[in-house]
């Protein structure tokens, strides 16, 4: 009897379970060797990967992240490699009716053999390739890849055009630029296969793409089309699911389905996305479940963000805005370039992804620009950008060069841009998709055009047009809802009218040895480029040298700086601000300081000019290996002084002071949407800690707005010893009235007491004089939750230094002070 009813009871449940007939989806990731063409000497390789992670691995080469390994490792670019592997299938598999082959990024020259024979060439690692498999596969197969270097390939479309292109050879090959050598990155010109490769069997259709369009959106209600690309659907009747945060919200049962096919929808009283800064990030959960009859046969799930984003260039008496629109409201934005992680993408980790995101919202940025000589991101960035609220400036991947315009050309690169577009339109942070970087500038002020005859001239630009104006925006335009813009920046530094109208990317600190100061005067109306370069931690110092010492002399690091007046610069700019240490810690630890100084006068420039100016964007968030470089944060992940001071001045209630002709003016800059009132607090105290003059005013902040609250005629005060201390709200600022080097610093201790916490240490800090740059270190890993901070006379400072360490017995403490 009880057997009886435990039958009945399995029978109910197997037969009320919804039948699946799902397509197979099987990674061919597994068994892979490789060998250098003719050598026949097989060893493991890692699918996704590339050939230099694999010789490291084997150890064949020295690793080139360090000393001055990457010039012995050329070789590797310059050789032919094959890649192999055997799998098996099984029947059920092997008798489905459609099978399909998927190489998500081949890179770059390659072609592939199905059991011996070639099905496919590839020339375009930023595109997925697909081969019908089904009458190709059996039992037991071999697929085999044969790499070939780049510059044959590129030689040979040189010689089709009789002139040369700005920049290089690398402009014929479509696949991350940066790999030839950057002006911090090293030339590591990958092969391999660099992203999934995945058989698809099914009986039945596949889901290719799920495209949800917001036909409309306002408070009440969220019209929306999920519009589906099927592939192998037949005559049969199908039933399509919308589910919406799990419950049923659409269903559409037409019978013979043909793709596209279209499912409208609606979400009352919609949740919208917000950048983080400014609202809650909300997604909803959706997902299409295709049903034959009672067998479930295809589904997809995504998440997606409901909001309007867009860029808003219209004339005004000065020029033209640029500016960012999220539902409706002004956004400005505050953030920073993006360049790939790791010159070898597959030592990159959803660990990397999650915590470098997680320093731009820690930093308070809200938006990232992805660089156009680097990579289209997994879609696990985008994925990520979205759940945390960071917009998303998408650059094309061209940069800083002139392309061919052949129809092969611009056939791959339109089945490039349709790809991409489609893979990246429902993620809510992409805000804007970009052409490319600075070819136009490139081409109208880096003396391109030099020596050229006009009809040379007129074909270059013709092609650049083709590809700019063209192709990329009629494809964004067909298939996305994101604006576009043809290429950043709008004008180059040397045309005035940067300054104007579009983006800007001022380097005329830096490239042209501009004082930090220039960032005052001349402010455009969206920075999207600005850096300074610093020296890394003492870890990515120690590790390229491979040596306990400091020693920024060798060889190892001279070739870790890619830039070739790099060193130079550093040190012209030290001069003037700082006293240039003498031992090489120290020099690194200020080179840090002055990059953050003078990043932040750029930020808080931009921040004051509001809505004159809507977004700072600096140069750069990351590194892709141990280097000395723009970034606010080191190959290690180790934030630079730059990161601290950025989140400062990248917060929603900025105090931001000015010295000019004498008078300190301050403003207050307010990002976010209400209205704020209370107290200015300013006062001026001198370094032992004595009040030299202070005032108290009563305000008002409008919601979204920069304003200037304050001014203080200085010039009865002793420059070199007073600080400006604002508060207002819960936020304070201090402001300086000289330069640091003219600082009247004392030298006294800074008083320590460490406290073991849950998470780490506490570290209560203090002294009798105004301490600059506070700088605390230790050799174990972990992270300060503030560093380079300046310390006020008697006032006591509690750091958190978050460590897994039981023991914290090397705390090193840095001050400005200690050194001069
Ligand atoms: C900008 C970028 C990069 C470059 C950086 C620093 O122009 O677009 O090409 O690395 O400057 O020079």
């Amino acid at each position: 009897m009880r057997k009886l009813f435990f039958f009945i009871v399995v029978i109910l449940i197997v037969g009320c379970q919804p039948k699946e007939d799902l397509p197979i989806e099987i990674g061919i990731d597994s068994n892979w060797k490789f060998s250098s063409h003719n050598s026949n000497n097989w060893q493991e390789a890692t699918v996704p990967g590339n050939v230099f992670t694999d010789l490291l691995a084997n150890h064949q080469i020295p690793d080139p992240f360090i000393k001055t390994n990457e010039e012995k490792v050329q070789w590797v670019s310059d050789s032919i490699w094959v890649y192999k592997t055997q799998f098996v299938l099984d029947k059920n598999t092997l008798s489905k009716k459609h099978i399909t082959l998927q190489f998500d990024g081949i890179d770059t020259y390659a072609e592939i053999f199905i059991n011996d024979k070639k099905q496919l060439t590839t020339n375009n690692a930023f595109r997925q390739y697909e081969i019908n498999a089904k009458n190709l596969l059996k039992e037991k197969n071999e697929l085999t890849i044969i790499f070939y270097p780049t510059h044959l390939a590129e030689n040979k479309k040189k010689s089709i055009v009789d002139y040369e292109l700005p920049e290089g050879n690398r402009i014929f090959t479509r696949k991350a630029q940066f790999q030839y050598g950057w002006d911090w990155g090293p030339k590591l010109n990958t092969a391999g296969i660099w992203k999934d490769i995945k058989i698809i069997a099914t009986n039945n259709l596949i889901i290719k793409d799920v495209y949800i369009i917001q036909e409309n959106l306002n408070d009440s209600i969220a019209n929306l089309t999920c519009k589906l690309d099927l592939k192998y659907n037949n005559t049969d009747g199908y039933t399509f699911e919308l589910y919406v945060n799990d419950s049923l919200t659409s269903i559409s049962t037409d019978g013979l389905q043909y793709s596209p096919t279209y499912i409208p929808f609606e979400i009352k009283n919609p949740k919208r996305w917000w950048p983080h800064n400014i609202g809650k990030p909300y997604l909803y959960d959706i997902r299409i479940d295709v049903k034959e009859g009672n067998t479930l046969i295809a589904s997809k799930n995504l998440k997606k963000g409901l909001r309007t984003i867009e860029l808003i260039t219209e004339k005004d008496s000065i020029g033209e805005s640029f500016y960012f629109k999220v539902n409706g409201v002004p956004v400005y934005a505050k953030g920073a370039n993006y360049i790939p992680q790791n010159s070898f993408q597959n030592k990159v980790t959803p660990a990397h992804y999650e915590n470098l995101l997680n320093d731009v919202v820690d930093a308070n940025m809200n938006m990232l620009r992805v660089w156009g000589g680097g990579i289209y991101e997994n879609d696990i960035f985008y994925e990520l950008c979205d759940e945390k609220g960071i917009l998303v400036w998408q650059d094309f991947m061209f940069a800083c060069a002139m392309y061919p315009g052949d129809t092969k050309f611009l056939n791959t690169v339109a089945i490039e841009a349709e790809q991409q577009v489609k893979r990246l339109r429902n993620y809510a942070s992409i805000a804007l998709w970009a052409g490319n970087n600075e070819n136009s500038e490139g081409w109208h002020r880096w003396g391109w055009q030099d020596g050229r005859p006009e009809e040379e001239k007129k074909e270059i630009w013709k092609n650049y047009l083709k590809v700019f104006d063209s192709i990329l925006p009629k494809t964004v335009k067909e298939l996305s809802q994101t604006s576009y813009w043809e290429s950043s920046p709008k004008f180059g530094r040397g045309n005035p009218t940067y300054e104007f109208e579009g983006d800007a990317h001022d380097w005329w600190v830096w490239h042209d040895a501009a004082p930090f100061e220039h960032f005052e005067k001349r402010v455009p109306r969206f920075m999207s480029e600005f850096g300074f370069q610093s020296f890394p931690s003492s870890e990515v110092l120690k590790h390229i040298n491979q040596s306990k010492e400091i020693d920024l002399k060798t060889d190892a690091i001279k070739s870790h700086q890619k830039h070739i007046r790099g060193f130079q610069l550093i040190d012209e700019y030290m001069n003037r601000d700082y006293t240039i240490p003498t031992n090489d810690e120290d020099y690194a630890y200020v080179s840090q300081l002055l990059q953050a100084k003078g990043i932040t006068m750029g930020i808080e420039a931009h921040r004051r000019a509001k809505p004159y100016n809507m977004g700072t964007l600096f140069w750069q968030l990351n590194d892709c290996w141990p280097a000395i470089s723009w970034s606010s944060i080191d190959y290690f992940g180790n934030w630079k002084a730059l990161q601290y001071k950025a989140k400062k001045s990248f917060e929603n209630v900025l105090i931001s002071s000015i010295l000019k002709e004498g008078t300190i003016n301050t403003f207050i800059v307010n990002d976010n949407l209400e209205n704020l009132d209370g107290d200015l607090v300013l006062t001026l105290l001198d370094f032992n800690g004595k009040t030299v003059w202070s005032d108290t005013k009563k305000i008002q902040v409008k919601a979204n707005t920069s304003e200037q609250f304050h001014q203080l005629p200085v010039d009865q005060f002793d420059k070199k010893n007073v600080v400006l201390v604002a508060e207002f709200n819960g936020t304070s600022s201090l402001f300086y009235l000289e330069r640091p080097k003219n600082l009247q610093l004392q030298k006294a201790p800074i008083q320590q007491t460490i406290t073991k916490t849950q998470n780490g240490f506490s570290i209560a800090l203090s002294s009798t004089t105004l301490q600059k740059g506070v700088f605390l270190f230790s050799n174990n890993k972990g992270f300060f939750e503030d560093n380079f901070f300046d310390l006020l006379p008697n006032e006591k400072r509690v750091i958190e230094f978050k460590t897994g360490v039981k023991n914290l017995n090397d705390l090193e403490i840095k001050s400005l002070n200690s050194i001069y």
